[in-house]
């Protein structure tokens, strides 16, 4: 692609754009060009935020940086770690609340609901950027808006500076046409994009959709589309802010918000890829992927145990409304749980006299939070199958060691719910509308800042400053702790669920997580290693750190003394958090080279020179690397990690 001119408006007559391009080019600091696809940029962030699971983190890098107010709009929300068995969940939100109000940032107690749920009901504009610690910020495509999921220290970095450098993407339109037919849901059209794209297929793309199919679409039903773009590996998706999108913001008293915006006639992309909806049927993501898409017709009379409905992909009233809708007067066959996303969602259920409606249907109505998405609680039985309305059913995620998951739209679930097996919906729903609920008084906002001053930072026992970490030494020599097979999430590598407790105390969370479900033996064995002068390395497949943006994936294996990996190929969030903590993210430049490798294998790495060529010397035989890192991380993983490039660099 060839640069152009920063332009909006006024510079439309010298090149069509498109929507990416438009919103990217204004946000672009120091203006210029936008350059191609894969190169870095610089873009300007109007709103970053954390949830408590990867708050803690940054903000104890925040304090670690000096920072003492944020710049761009910051929100610091609770919706993952509600379990609050015992005192460090209730530590981590008050930990959270109490800095919130010394930094200046607005903060969302738990209670409130789901992140990106709020996010779309409250904060983001169409036209805005935003950076999130955690994948699905994607979500607030939705709304016409280009927002990023990162890791916790660089949305610690965004807050601090309102910057946020990321490879610009390759931008790909997503063709719509037709309309949803009875029975068919947003989840359906996001799973047939799965289907095309696969779950490495989107990494470096924003999927930018559009056509008349486009303008068929609710503004929910858009989000629960790009939410799961994450699952494609994508930077984001987008859709247009039209009509809908007016309305939507209307009916929140927030028309104010709205601005139209749409990719000019004759914009070019990268790639097209067209869906007819009028063509789409309930698709289903078996287990152990979210990728393994196929048709529910194929798989009717699968007998299940369990059923969940909720999550950020999918706990709109729309979704909770057309699920109530198909159970109303009939009584759920299997154990059925639902989350609604927020507390405005959930009274709106009230309102409308759904909640009655479940409640009387045998489901179990639980808080408006992650909830069982993320392991806390909800748990399925032993050897069960669960279907579920999220976006990720890897392996061990739901808590079940030897339980599948398999993901559909809220309408399939409410179909299955009702006769205990795969079941598609016989008749057509058609939900009551709600008037919206506005439930901002739920948001703490921060006070000015002479008064911020004075606030004391309550921070429990379990509450851990970052440790301290090494500079890059010039030759790793050490070990291979692991080797690992294709698509490994970060789930594999720092398990959530039980251990989100541990998230702000690394020492402990290492100890007890990391790679545990692949390798129980690992950290003890990493430990040792590390103890006795070595330099752990990690070789692994293709999509190597897919799913969560969690940058204790990184951090953990820095703590355990990993000082590179080695794959085929990295997920995109992953290989940034990698960089944050210092550890050297290489691929191999002949992906065969791979099955050389055997785990214990002693190795030597040499790194003095980042840019230069870098072999791993495998007894004798060397073997070419490709660096997964950009020019600028160089510096940063000499000095160990971001922090410590940092606190030497930064001049505030
Ligand atoms: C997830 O869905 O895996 C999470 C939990 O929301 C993560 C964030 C985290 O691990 O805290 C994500 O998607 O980034
Ligand atoms: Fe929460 Fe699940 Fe969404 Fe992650 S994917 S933010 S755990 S609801």
């Amino acid at each position: 692609m060839m640069g152009f001119f920063r332009s909006i408006e006024d510079d439309h007559c010298m090149k069509p754009l498109n929507l990416t391009e438009k919103i990217l080019s204004e946000h672009l600091t120091g203006g210029g060009e936008l350059p191609a696809a894969g190169e870095p940029i610089t873009i300007g962030i109007d709103q970053a935020f954390t949830q408590d699971a990867t708050g803690t983190m940054a903000m104890l890098q925040l304090e670690a940086m000096g920072v003492t107010r944020v710049k761009p709009l910051s929100v610091n929300f609770v919706d993952h770690s509600m379990m609050q068995s015992g005192f460090r969940n209730p530590d981590d939100h008050e930990y959270l609340r109490t800095i919130s109000k010394k930094l200046g940032i607005v903060f969302s107690p738990p209670g409130a609901g789901i992140c990106h749920f709020l996010n779309i009901e409250n904060f983001v504009k169409p036209g805005m950027t935003g950076l999130g610690a955690d994948s699905h910020t994607v979500n607030a495509g939705g709304m016409g808006a280009i927002y990023f999921g990162a890791g916790g220290y660089d949305v610690a970095l965004a807050m601090a500076t309102g910057e946020y450098r990321v490879p610009m993407p390759e931008v790909v339109k997503v063709h719509l046409t037709g309309s949803l037919q009875p029975g068919v849901q947003a989840m359906d059209v996001i799973l047939k994009m799965l289907s095309i794209v696969g779950v490495k297929g989107g990494k470096g793309k924003i999927f930018e959709y559009g056509g008349p199919g486009a303008a068929s679409l609710s503004l929910s039903e858009r989000a629960t589309i790009t939410n799961m773009g994450a699952e494609m590996g994508a930077s984001t998706s987008i859709f247009p802010s039209d009509e809908r999108t007016r309305e939507y913001l209307a009916s929140r008293q927030r028309e104010a918000d709205y601005r139209p915006l749409a990719a000019d006639e004759g914009a070019t992309y990268s790639d097209t890829i067209a869906i007819d909806l009028d063509q789409l049927e309930p698709l289903i993501a078996l287990y152990p992927s979210p990728g393994q898409v196929e048709r529910v017709a194929d798989h009717l009379g699968t007998k299940i145990q369990q059923v969940c409905v909720g999550s950020c992909t999918n706990s709109s009233y729309e979704n909770i409304a057309s699920f109530a809708e198909l159970l109303k007067g009939k009584r759920v066959a299997v154990d059925t749980l639902l989350y609604p996303g927020s507390r405005a969602v959930a009274v709106m259920m009230a309102n409308s006299g759904y909640l009655s409606d479940v409640f009387m249907s045998g489901v179990r109505v639980l808080e408006n939070g992650c909830g069982a998405c993320i392991g806390q609680g909800g748990s399925p039985p032993s050897g069960s199958i669960s279907l579920r309305t999220f976006n990720r059913n890897f392996p061990k995620r739901s808590g079940t060691p030897d339980a599948q998951v398999h993901l559909v739209s809220p309408l399939v679930a409410a179909a299955s719910a009702l006769t205990g097996e795969i079941s598609l919906p016989t008749e057509s729903v058609a939900f009551k509308p709600a008037p919206q609920v506005v439930d901002t008084q739920s948001f703490q906002l921060p006070p000015p800042a002479d008064e911020a001053e004075k606030v004391a930072i309550v921070r429990g026992p379990n509450i851990v400053p970052l440790p301290d970490f090494d500079p890059l030494p010039g030759q790793l020599e050490g070990e291979v702790l692991l080797k690992l097979g294709d698509n490994i999430s970060t789930d594999d590598i720092q398990p959530a669920g039980i251990y989100l407790p541990l998230r702000s105390n690394v020492k402990e969370y290492a100890m007890q997580a990391t790679f545990n479900l692949v390798d129980p033996t690992f950290s003890r064995r990493a430990l040792k290693h590390r103890d006795a002068g070595g330099h752990g390395i990690l070789v692994g497949g293709e999509n190597y750190g897919q799913g969560s943006s969690r940058e204790h994936a990184a951090l953990c294996p820095r703590w355990l003394g990993i000082r590179a990996v080695i794959v085929k190929q990295f997920a995109r969030i992953h290989v940034a958090n990698l960089v944050n903590f210092g550890i050297v993210p290489l691929t191999f430049r002949y992906p065969d080279d791979y099955e050389k490798i055997t785990q214990g294998d002693a190795v030597t790495l040499n790194v003095t020179n980042l840019e230069g060529e870098i072999t791993l010397d495998l007894g004798g035989e060397k073997l070419p690397l490709d660096p997964a890192y950009g020019a600028k991380d160089m510096a940063v993983l000499r000095a160990g990690g971001a922090l410590s490039h940092f606190k030497a660099t930064y001049q505030g």
